[in-house]
């Protein structure tokens, strides 16, 4: 890990991170040939805002920031990475404050909504590896307004909407974190997420499916884990 420390590119951290797995499986097995890395095409979108990691590596961040009204944008990217991989989202809806609404004091004042979906494809034989679907865990760790009503149509939102606001889960990235006890995600329908910007301009696998939490618009931050199984 001490050669990270002091890489600033991702994508070059993650390939030092790989090297250093290589060697050290090198030394103990013969198997360094299933053990080498994939490059991998990643696809997301997202209403509004993802962060993806490996371990505490981030691989990549959504560039357009969460706070950004109508960021739908998608990104396009790959990395390397060994397989199976365990990776982690931080996925974010727009939300202006801890009152979970967005254009406050207007007459679009609203709670809004989230939404994601994925694929990941092997680079070389553009196999499909991993989708979004409901293989995936997820945890809710920022809830608001939990008076969708009765905030939503406040004039004074500050002080009337509550809220569920919880730290991340410690180590909630590292590989031997035990999810098993969080929620499968939810699967929600194109209908349901509208998909914005440039979704519709680019070609998504039918097995890839909107996932969130169970509610698009109360819950704001959403952690989740999933695996990019190795090629068959
Ligand atoms: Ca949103």
């Amino acid at each position: 890990m001490n050669r990270i420390n002091s890489i600033y590119l991702p994508s070059v951290a993650i390939f030092c991170l790989i090297v250093t797995d290589s060697v050290a499986l090198a030394e103990t097995s013969t198997k360094s040939t299933s053990a080498a890395p994939h490059t991998i095409k990643a696809q997301i979108w997202v209403d509004n805002w993802f962060a993806l990691y490996s371990g505490n590596t981030l691989i990549k961040e959504d560039s357009v920031p969460y706070n950004t009204e109508r960021s739908f944008n998608t990104e396009l990217f790959t990395f390397s990475t060994t397989l199976p991989a365990q990776l982690s989202v931080v996925m974010k809806d727009f939300k202006q404050d801890d009152t979970g609404l967005e254009y406050i004091g207007t007459s679009h004042q609203q709670a809004g909504d989230g939404g994601f979906i994925a694929q990941f494809l092997d680079a070389q034989t553009n196999e499909l590896l991993a989708v979004s679907d409901d293989s995936w865990r997820c945890t809710v760790i920022h809830k608001a307004p939990l008076n969708l009503n009765e905030c939503a149509h406040s004039s004074n939102p500050e002080q009337v909407c509550k809220s569920k606001i919880d730290p991340e889960p410690n180590g909630w990235k590292d590989a031997g974190f035990d999810y098993s006890g969080w929620p499968k995600a939810t699967i929600h329908s194109a209908w349901d997420v509208k998909p914005h910007g440039d979704f519709s301009w680019l070609a998504w696998k039918w097995s890839a499916k909107f996932i969130w939490s169970k509610d698009l618009i109360v819950d704001n931050t959403v952690l989740c884990r999933f695996t990019i199984p190795a090629p068959k």
